[in-house]
């Protein structure tokens, strides 16, 4: 027997925080029907997913909580792994990186690269953002200098740290880039990255000694990995590169047929030009390719937590069922795209096409053969309608766009084929119309012939289907009364006789739009209304302080917002407040107000807002700043 074709499939590693929604869901999710795919046309699949768990932001987060670093992130990836068990996921390993397994290669790199001299110790001169844990240059910095990634201001910082030399590597990534024309797909995100490297790059300061919680350099353990190293080596870590059992990394890496990475757009750079130049400096070769998909958006834009418009996987599922989560996410996204998420749309696509499209195809058809034959289909020896054919031949295309578009993971393209076939199934039942033919007792071989046909299509469809709504797909092969298969039967007409099941139960029962919408409507006002409750250290976070106003103008084009220099302490900042309506610009001048002064930066029409002003608003009564009139910028708030 020839050797089976093998298939390592990765997602990025997820920031242990602890907030996996729809969107990282999504990833996840659509590795999970490629490998389900893979594993149907019968390759030898290894499926990694895990958590990306050092850095100062992970070991601040556990210190909130009180817990140690290590135990913080433990309870954070057993959380997650039940998640993905709840969403169906089908891992066969959860990488952590702290576990020693990975920390012990991630050291060997390390070593291996100083030695090769791709990784050489200099000195950084320049500008550190602490919250990003991230070095910029002045031309990557904000005009005002704060940080490009978060807006909060950069300290300048001069210390000794390792770099990797990107530089040496450039031609060379280059070439590689030019040499594989799929390595990085869509198009438009490889051409993102050719022109970034054409641009010249940086090397790379790879070390960081302002904190712990990080695999510390073997050589030199003041230093800590940066965490960017240390977690994109998780994809040969997992597989033994460097480790005393390296069978799966010469088997899924090196002697493999396919290497796939799919990542968000967010985190391109890192993977396809300092995770491909570190392979170069190893000497391992380059197998991946690297699909990148678009963000899951609401309607307003980006979920964040502050718009209270986050969605988790279990607020879905546990009203709608697993199966349309994952339809819907992996029908809606298009490789390289955005997609939106709104309950109106999911609910109109679970009605359409679950409930209507699939739902009553099969139950229409199961109930038919029951009624018609008393649940037996049998292969007919001949055809009777031009239809027939015309269906055979919809399957047959319907085949070739599905298994085209999942090999190349356009997943949304491969399910809008099988719902091609979907369709012309339904047509196929109005124009044979069944249950005339039932009428007539000479057409009763024709009658079975439709149903055959039908049966054939159903199966068809719940085959292709499997990877994205698995648990329904294997619902329908039971109610076909057949075992699951693989892809070997993917072909019209190989079923010679099936009995069906006698009763069938709806897969998806249709939901009424607007009770729906009422319903996340009212849970949506009741989340706003009541905010959680919060310990002191989340209190603690909150920089609250006095400040003095110095100057005060009308933003241009705006009605409601003033922009305000602001004095707290010695600094002096810029805020932007939707206080016009009450205040005059002059006499704010000299007061003294409560602030918060650690909310992250944002612009607001053009102007940097470094903090916000706290108001009392009552119904019926003018908005009010909370002023102090005996303690000044110097002052606390307790
Ligand atoms: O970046 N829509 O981890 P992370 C679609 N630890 N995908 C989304 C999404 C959204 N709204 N939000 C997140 C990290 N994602 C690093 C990775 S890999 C060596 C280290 C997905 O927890 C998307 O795949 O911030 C994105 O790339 C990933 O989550 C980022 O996850």
């Amino acid at each position: 027997m020839s050797k089976k074709k093998t298939c390592y499939v990765t997602t990025p590693i997820y920031y242990a925080s602890g907030n996996v929604h729809i969107g990282n869901s999504y990833t996840t999710l659509a590795c999970d029907a490629f490998v389900r795919f893979n594993r149907l046309r019968g390759r030898d699949t290894f499926y990694l997913t895990g958590m990306d768990e050092h850095g100062q932001k992970i070991e601040n987060a556990a210190k909130s909580l009180g817990r140690a670093p290590q135990e913080h992130v433990n309870i954070i990836a057993e959380e997650t792994k039940a998640l993905w068990k709840e969403l169906n996921i089908d891992f066969d390993d959860f990488i952590q990186t702290s576990e020693e397994r990975h920390v012990l290669v991630v050291q060997k790199i390390f070593e291996k690269l100083l030695k090769s001299g791709d990784i050489y110790l200099g000195k950084y001169e320049g500008d550190y953002c602490v919250y990003d844990e991230a070095f910029f240059t002045k031309t990557q910095l904000n005009s005002d200098g704060t940080c490009p990634d978060c807006g909060r201001p950069t300290t300048k910082v001069q210390e000794e740290c390792y770099f990797l030399n990107l530089k040496k590597y450039q031609q060379k990534l280059l070439d590689y880039i030019r040499e594989n024309p799929d390595f990085i797909q869509p198009e438009t995100r490889k051409n993102e990255v050719v022109s970034f490297v054409e641009r010249g790059l940086e090397d790379l300061a790879i070390s960081r000694t302002t904190f712990k919680w990080g695999v510390p350099v073997l050589s030199n353990p003041r230093h800590v990995v940066y965490v960017w190293i240390d977690a994109l080596s998780n994809y040969i870590s997992a597989l033994g590169y460097l480790a005393e059992d390296d069978s799966k990394f010469k088997k899924y890496w090196l002697e493999g047929d396919e290497v796939v990475h799919v990542i968000g757009k967010d985190i391109l750079r890192f993977h396809a030009v300092y995770w491909p130049i570190m392979l170069l400096a190893l000497g391992v070769p380059i197998r991946f390719k690297l699909y990148v998909h678009g963000w899951v958006l609401m309607k307003e834009g980006k979920m964040s937590k502050s718009k209270g418009n986050v969605i988790y996987p279990r607020d879905v599922i546990n009203r709608y069922g697993l199966d349309s989560l994952r339809y819907y996410l992996l029908r809606e996204m298009p490789l390289g795209n955005d997609c939106i998420f709104s309950y109106d749309k999911f609910i109109e696509k679970y009605n359409v096409d679950l409930a209507n499209d699939l739902g009553n195809l099969v139950s229409r058809t199961i109930s038919m053969i029951n009624k018609y034959f008393k649940g037996v289909v049998i292969r007919p020896k001949k055809t009777y309608f031009s239809e027939d054919e015309d269906l055979r031949k919809v399957a047959e295309a319907s085949i070739a766009a599905y298994l085209e578009a999942f090999e190349n993971f356009r997943l949304q393209n491969g399910i809008i084929a099988v719902w091609n076939l979907v369709n012309r199934s339904n047509k196929y039942i109005d124009e044979t119309t069944p249950w005339l033919l039932f009428k007539d007792e000479t057409k009763r071989e024709a009658l079975n012939s439709v149903m055959y046909h039908l049966f054939e299509s159903i199966r068809l469809i719940a085959l292709m289907i499997a990877p994205v709504i698995p648990d329904s797909a294997e619902i329908i092969f039971k109610e076909l009364g057949l075992d699951r298969e693989d892809f070997s039967a993917l072909k019209f007409g190989i079923t010679a006789e099936s009995k069906v099941a006698e009763k069938v139960k709806p897969l998806f029962q249709r939901l009424d739009l607007e009770a729906e919408m009422k319903y996340h409507e009212a849970k949506n006002e009741e989340e706003l209304q009541t905010k959680p409750e919060i310990t002191i250290e989340d209190f603690n976070k909150l920089d609250l302080r006095i400040g003095e106003i110095l100057a005060a103008e009308k933003v241009k084009a705006a009605t409601k917002l003033l922009l305000l220099k602001v004095k707290i302490d010695e600094e002096i900042r810029t805020i932007v407040s939707g206080i016009a309506e009450y205040y005059r610009p002059e006499e704010l001048v000299g007061k003294k107000v409560a602030l918060i002064a650690n909310l992250k930066p944002v612009k607001i029409k053009g102007h940097l807002s470094q903090g916000m002003l706290l108001c009392a608003e009552g119904e019926g009564k003018p908005l009010e700043i909370l002023e102090v009139f005996k303690n000044d910028s110097k002052s606390r708030i307790l």
